[in-house]
């Protein structure tokens, strides 16, 4: 009997097998069917960092409206932050990132608190 294109023959009576494909890891890791056409961005982490000033409901509030949090997970941030003394706001591409970062420092600023944000990249 002849071998089939794709392999070796199978025994009979097994399920239809996989088309046989080039070893992956010399194809980085991916068929070239689904290969992505752009490389994602990366993505930068938004810190905040905690202080003896800041009221504890600014930085909820803050966590809420700058960063889509809801009340619980914000609470959580915000304590783990006054506990360790830096947390993750969010994670977003790098412009998106900055652009967070000043937000938080003109809303501390126009109340007089000394809150601080920063970025990482992840
Ligand atoms: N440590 C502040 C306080 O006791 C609260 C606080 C939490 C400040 C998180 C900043 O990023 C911060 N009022």
């Amino acid at each position: 009997m002849p071998n089939e294109p794709g392999g070796p023959g199978r025994p009979p009576g097994g399920p239809p097998r996989e088309p046989q494909r080039a070893d992956p890891r010399r194809e980085g890791g991916l068929a070239t069917a689904t290969r992505r056409r752009t490389a994602r961005p990366p993505k930068y982490k938004v810190l905040l960092y905690n202080d003896d000033y800041t009221p504890m409901e600014f930085v909820v509030a803050i966590l809420e409206k700058l960063f889509g949090k809801g009340p619980t997970e914000a609470t959580q941030i915000m304590l783990a932050i006054h506990k360790t003394g830096l947390g993750i706001a969010g994670v977003y591409v790098q412009d998106i990132a900055e652009t967070k970062v000043a937000a938080v420092h003109a809303a501390a600023e126009e109340r007089g608190y000394p809150l601080r944000a920063g970025v990482e990249k992840e």
